[in-house]
């Protein structure tokens, strides 16, 4: 059956055109596009976005006209609402600081609340229109708090961003209001997939969830209230065979010809961009003037051909940019040219494709020079485009596609003598060193193409969704606890894993008081007289407590999750660690600062762990202190030495040699067991059930939360009745 996805942007790229009477719906080009053209094929899309058309004209459209392969939603906002969420929040904020603009941003509460309020208006239209197991993706920063919205009830939606543009380093994202800052961040962490162009833009993303939220990540994935998101690079990329195969294209050829005729002479450097401060042109403007000034000899045989794109015009920045190009372009022209030669060609207009095609295929050199840019199509495309292998690419290392096209020239664009070498390193490159060249990067490209870019992203989609489905609680049936009983009765080889601090005992206000009672430790000791069962507690408590309380049992104790360990019947304890925590002495520092300054907090400590416990402090500002800490701590681990473990109302620092979860899968390798039940309820026993995944393994979670678990019971007092129900079974063999 074919999925459906909702691909989510600001604008939908259709138009609608009216031609002899009739209506067309004519689509724009770009990469995004091409991305979901090529996975239209095997999934149902739908696209929803603003319109950029009338919506009396949408209404005729779709009664006269059949609908087009791909579905639309048009959203149709009010003027005045989407003017302050696109020019003022989206474009004076997002866009400047994301591409290291600060001075250029300006934080006005209105532009926020619209943000706001166009977020939610995307959020109702796709609560109207989705259906059961549909996968929704969201595009670029115009949306980012979209998935929040979503996620909120009623219809609680998972979705997916990827963002088009740079994630900047934390400093920048410090400087956003923190409501608004820690809102986009939170509302990103609800998605299944958070993607970026770059490796870079993935770290500074995670710096800020650490430096803002306090969060800390496992990889390449972070867990919140039992979701996890997945936090990658993908970098966009271009149909490569469209623009390899364009070069044959007899309109291409012909305008081809008409460029190199006209401007036979000289080299030609060919540069395209949408009008925009980022990109760089008036430094390219400085390095070309230089060139010029410096090598008179190269004065009638070089040509620089500037295309910009028009943008955002209603925007002050902009329209003072394009007057400044402007200005410069001429005097350049005045100063170098003459009659019978312009030093730049300057094009304010949009290129058709062939036409495009023609400019990339005739020049001697593309000079893509932006000062921040996300990824950069049109160097990935003038690459693409050159099947004679001929021509050179300047590009800056600013751009997200310096990463992959290690082949090009690349240059600092704030480095006028850096571009004016390059330059000229370019227009003097032999044949076979371009060939060279552009062979590599073609051979990048054409493996790194846009399908894939698409298909991998809507890979990791499906799996992290379903990690998240499988993690959602399943509260234990009639049916399931038969479907245990069984399993427990035909084996022969168990072994009983059970957490200790609210699974066994419920929670006290001071955790020495968690002493076993009766019921417990007869349940523990008949548990153990079953000659089949291996019964281990694995706890986070220190082995001198699990010694004093169970030590003369015939059970396994695990302590500090997994570090020390000690067997039935043994006296000696050993530690599973070699490692002597050295980050102890500043943790209990800082641990004791806050046990301090918050009343009702303090520490326990163990070898290989400092908890914190804040269980009954009762100042309503406890999550902030929470935060606080967990964020210090991360900076304290620069090293990573340690893990930091959120628990229910503890915050613990332990060594990250061992987790329940190793522990687990080293008492796993002991012995064959058929039969395995695990037991906790807090998320260092996540671990544990992580690692049990087989049919004859039975995990349970304590409390109605999501887990990883196969099945959820309410709370101590199921547990203890389920393993009294168990206990008293007979086995099938010994009957
Ligand atoms: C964002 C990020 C990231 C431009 N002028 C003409 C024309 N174009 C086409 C190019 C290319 C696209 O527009 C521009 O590519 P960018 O990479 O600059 O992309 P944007 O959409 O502006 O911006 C950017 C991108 O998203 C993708 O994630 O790379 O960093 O800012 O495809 O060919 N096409 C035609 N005539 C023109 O005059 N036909």
């Amino acid at each position: 059956m074919q999925k459906k996805i909702i691909i989510v942007s600001n604008r939908l790229p259709y138009r609608i055109e009216r031609k002899n009477g009739k209506f067309e719906l004519l689509q724009s080009s770009g990469g995004l596009v091409s991305a979901i053209q090529s996975v239209s094929k095997e999934n149902h899309i739908i696209w929803v976005g603003a319109a950029d058309f009338k919506e009396d004209l949408w209404e005729e459209f779709i009664k006269t006209t059949p609908l087009p392969e791909i579905n639309i939603v048009p959203l149709f906002l009010n003027k005045k609402i989407e003017n302050l969420y696109y020019n003022g929040f989206s474009n004076s904020i997002i866009w400047p600081l994301f591409h290291y603009f600060p001075s250029f941003t300006e934080y006005n509460t209105d532009f926020y609340y619209a943000y706001v309020e166009v977020n939610k208006i995307f959020a109702s239209a796709i609560k109207s229109i989705i259906k059961k197991n549909d996968t929704v993706w969201i595009h670029d920063y115009h949306l980012m708090l979209l998935p929040g919205f979503l996620k909120q009830a009623p219809n609680s939606i998972n979705s997916s961003f990827f963002l088009h543009i740079p994630f900047p380093s934390h400093e920048l994202i410090r400087l956003i209001p923190e409501e608004w800052r820690n809102n986009i961040l939170k509302s990103l962490l609800c998605c299944d997939v958070v993607g970026f162009h770059t490796e870079q833009y993935v770290y500074h993303f995670k710096k800020s969830l650490e430096t803002f939220l306090g969060l800390q990540y496992k990889d390449d994935q972070i867990s919140v209230d039992g979701h996890t998101t997945k936090i990658n690079d993908y970098p966009i990329s271009i149909d490569f065979e469209k623009f390899y195969s364009a070069y044959d294209h007899p309109q291409v050829a012909r305008k081809r010809e008409r460029i190199r005729d006209k401007y036979s002479q000289a080299k030609i450097i060919f540069s395209l961009d949408r009008l925009d401060y980022s990109k760089g042109v008036i430094k390219r403007l400085q390095a070309f003037e230089q060139l010029l000034r410096t090598n008179a000899n190269l004065r009638g045989n070089i040509l620089l051909i500037i295309n910009l794109i028009p943008s955002r015009e209603e925007i002050n920045k902009y329209a003072e940019r394009k007057t400044i190009i402007e200005e410069s372009i001429s005097r350049i022209n005045g100063l170098y040219g003459n009659f019978l030669w312009q030093p730049i060609v300057y094009q304010y207009q949009h290129l058709s494709f062939d036409e495009l095609l023609a400019c990339y295929t005739a020049c001697d050199v593309a000079l893509v020079t932006p000062l921040r840019d996300g990824m950069n199509l049109v160097a990935k495309e003038f690459v693409a485009s050159r099947k004679d292998r001929q021509g050179c690419l300047i590009l800056s290392e600013f751009a997200g596609a310096a990463n992959e096209l290690k082949s090009a020239l690349l240059v600092n664009p704030n480095d006028i003598n850096a571009m004016q070498s390059a330059i000229l390193n370019a227009i003097k490159m032999k044949p076979f060193e371009q060939e060279k060249r552009m062979s590599e990067m073609q051979e990048h490209l054409r493996i790194n193409d846009v399908n894939n870019w698409a298909k991998k992203y809507l890979q990791d989609m499906t799996n992290i969704k379903l990690q998240n489905k499988n993690r959602l609680s399943h509260q234990m049936t009639y049916e399931d606890k038969v479907q245990i009983i069984e399993a427990y009765q035909a084996s022969f080889k168990r072994l009983l894993i059970l957490d200790y601090d609210g699974t066994l005992v419920r929670f006290y206000d001071k955790p020495q008081n968690a002493v076993p009672d009766n019921r417990v430790k007869n349940l523990l000791v008949s548990l153990t007289e079953n000659p089949f069962n291996k019964v281990v507690i694995v706890s986070g408590r220190d082995s001198a407590t699990l010694e004093h309380w169970f030590g003369h049992l015939n059970i396994d104790l695990a302590a500090e999750h997994g570090l020390k360990y000690k067997e039935a019947g043994n006296k000696n304890w050993f530690n599973l660690s070699n490692k002597q925590p050295l980050w102890k002495n500043k943790v209990r520092a800082l641990a004791e600062r806050y046990s301090e300054e918050i009343v009702g907090s303090f520490i326990e400590e163990k070898e290989h762990a400092i908890a914190w416990h804040y269980r009954t402090v009762e100042d309503t500002k406890i999550e902030e202190y929470k935060t606080n800490f967990s964020k210090e701590l991360i900076w304290l681990n620069k090293e990573n030495e340690f893990d930091i473990l959120l628990g229910n109302k503890v915050l613990e620092v332990k060594s990250n040699t061992e987790n329940k979860g190793t522990f687990t899968k080293n008492i796993l390798l002991q012995n064959q067991y058929d039969f395995v039940l695990s037991i906790g309820d807090d998320v260092t026993d996540e671990d544990m059930f992580y690692v049990l995944q087989n049919n004859y393994h039975f995990t349970i979670k304590v409390g109605l939360v999501p887990t990883c678990a196969k099945f959820n019971l309410i709370n101590v007092n199921d547990v203890l009745s389920f393993l009294e129900q168990l206990n008293m079974l007979k086995n099938k063999i010994s009957e």
